[in-house]
C-alpha cells in the first residue's frame, strides 16, 4: 500500500530515554548488567530496580533480545539487545545487527507492544560504521513492518545531526521500494500520457510526499492538490523524484515542521526549474 508503511516510521533527534513509546531498545552488552552510552543513560533514567531485574536474566547473546519493565522511564518496557562488535565487516556483523532489530520487533510484537524506539545499535562503543548500520536498521525495520501489521510505529532516535541526516536519507531512499515504487518493468506498456502511467505517477508523488511528511514531522495541508499539480507537470518518474526532492529540500532548509502549505509560487519555481 503506497505511503502507508512509511507513516509507521519516524526519525527524530533526541535522547532515547525520553521517548514516549511502549518500549525503548537498549544497546546493551552480553552481561545485561549496564555500561556506558545508551545502556548507561537507560539504567540511570530507569533507576536501580532495572539492574535488579537484569540480574535475573542470565545475560543475552549477540543478535538476540530480552525484555524488562521500564521502571522510571516514560516507556513501559525496555528491550535489551546486544549488537555485534565491529571487526572489519567480515565476521557476520551485518547479519547480527539485522538480527537485533528483527528480534527486538518480534519480542515487542509477542508482548502486544505497538510503538518502539531504537537507538543506532552498535554504532558507539562497538564501532559499527554509522552509514552502514543505518541502512541495515532502516531496511530491516521496513522489511519487518511490511510483513507484520502488529507494530504501529517505529521511532529511530538519532544522537546528533549526522545520524539524523543519515537516517532521513536512508528512509527516503529505501521506503519507496516497499511502497510499490520499483521502476516499472520495461516490458510493461509505458506509452506517454496513458491513463495507467498517469495513475502510476500520482501514486509515486503521493508516496514521496508521505515520506517527506513522515521524516520531517510535517503535514502538508494541500497534499492532494500538490499530488494533482505535480503529476500533471511531471513527464516521468524521474521528474517526480526531482520535484519531490526539491520540495524536501525546501522543507529541510526552512526547518518546517507541523502543518504547512507549500506556497504556490515556490511550487511554480520548482516546476519551471524541472521543466527547463
Ligand atoms: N539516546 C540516543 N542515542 C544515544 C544516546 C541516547 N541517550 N547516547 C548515545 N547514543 P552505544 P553500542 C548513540 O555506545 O555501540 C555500552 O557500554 C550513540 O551516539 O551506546 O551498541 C554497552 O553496555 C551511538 O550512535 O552502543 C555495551 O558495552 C549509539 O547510540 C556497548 O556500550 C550507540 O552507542 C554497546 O555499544
Amino acid at each position: 500500500m503506497p505511503g502507508r508503511l512509511v507513516r509507521r516510521i519516524s526519525v527524530v533527534e533526541g535522547d532515547i530515554t525520553e521517548q514516549n513509546v511502549d518500549a525503548i531498545v537498549n544497546a546493551a552488552n552480553r552481561t545485561l548488567l549496564g555500561g556506558g552510552g545508551v545502556d548507561g543513560a537507560i539504567h540511570r533514567a530507569a533507576g536501580p530496580e532495572l539492574l535488579d531485574e537484569c540480574r535475573t536474566l542470565g545475560g543475552c547473546d549477540t543478535g538476540e533480545a530480552k525484555i524488562t519493565r521500564g521502571y522510571r522511564l516514560p516507556a513501559r518496557f525496555i528491550i535489551h539487545t546486544v549488537g555485534p562488535v565491529w571487526r572489519g565487516g567480515q565476521h557476520g556483523e551485518d547479519e547480527l545487527l539485522a538480527s537485533c532489530y528483527r528480534e527486538a520487533l518480534a519480542l515487542a510484537e509477542s508482548h502486544d507492544l505497538k510503538t518502539i524506539a531504537f537507538p543506532a545499535i552498535s554504532t558507539g562503543a562497538y564501532g559499527f560504521p554509522l552509514p552502514r548500520a543505518t541502512v541495515i536498521a532502516v531496511r530491516t525495520v521496513l522489511d519487518y513492518l511490511s510483513r507484520s501489521p502488529e507494530i504501529d510505529r517505529v521511532v529511530f532516535v538519532c544522537h546528533g545531526d549526522r545520524a539524523f541526516n543519515l537516517y532521513h536519507d536512508a528512509v527516503m531512499e529505501l521506503a519507496p521500494e516497499y511502497a510499490g515504487e520499483e521502476p516499472p518493468d520495461s516490458s510493461a506498456s509505458e506509452e506517454p500520457g496513458s491513463a495507467d502511467q498517469a495513475d502510476d505517477l500520482k501514486e509515486q508523488v503521493r508516496a514521496q510526499l508521505h515520506i517527506i511528511e513522515s521524516v520531517h514531522g510535517v503535514r502538508m495541508v494541500n497534499r492532494e492538490k500538490l499530488v494533482g499539480e505535480i503529476s500533471r507537470h511531471a513527464r516521468d518518474r524521474r521528474s517526480v523524484s526531482l520535484i519531490t526532492a526539491a520540495i524536501n529540500t525546501w522543507i529541510a532548509v526552512n526547518g518546517i515542521t507541523g502543518e504547512t502549505e507549500i506556497p504556490g509560487d515556490e511550487l511554480d519555481r520548482i516546476l519551471t526549474r524541472i521543466r527547463d
